[in-house]
């Protein structure tokens, strides 16, 4: 197995996010979130499905609600007590899933 990933720093995290469109800081844990939105229930777990995939493949997975044509997404390291590049490098992997 890998070593555990380490947190990111506040200027890593900042960093980060400035390159994830769409994704922000959780108000209440140091974790990041986005809404995705689709025109149909299909569409989005279609995308779900297809982030289902990736996470299993790193080992690293979301939580996720899916209502109708909405997926919203935390993203946190549970192992590491907090964010790391494992939740950056599944944002960008979740927004060109998006992007279709
Ligand atoms: N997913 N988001 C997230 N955070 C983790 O720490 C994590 C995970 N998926 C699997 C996993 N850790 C395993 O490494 C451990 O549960 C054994």
């Amino acid at each position: 197995e890998p070593p555990m990933a380490e947190k990111l720093t506040p200027e890593a995290r900042a960093a980060a996010l400035a390159d994830l469109p769409g994704w922000s800081q959780d108000d209440n844990r140091d974790a990041i979130r986005r809404r995705f939105s689709f025109k149909t229930f299909n569409q989005a777990f279609g995308f779900m499905t297809r982030c289902a995939l990736v996470a299993e493949k790193m080992d690293h997975h979301p939580e996720w609600s899916n209502v109708y044509n909405t997926v919203d997404v935390t993203l946190s390291t549970h192992d590491a007590g907090g964010l790391t590049d494992l939740d950056i490098k599944l944002a960008r992997s979740m927004n060109r899933i998006a992007e279709g």
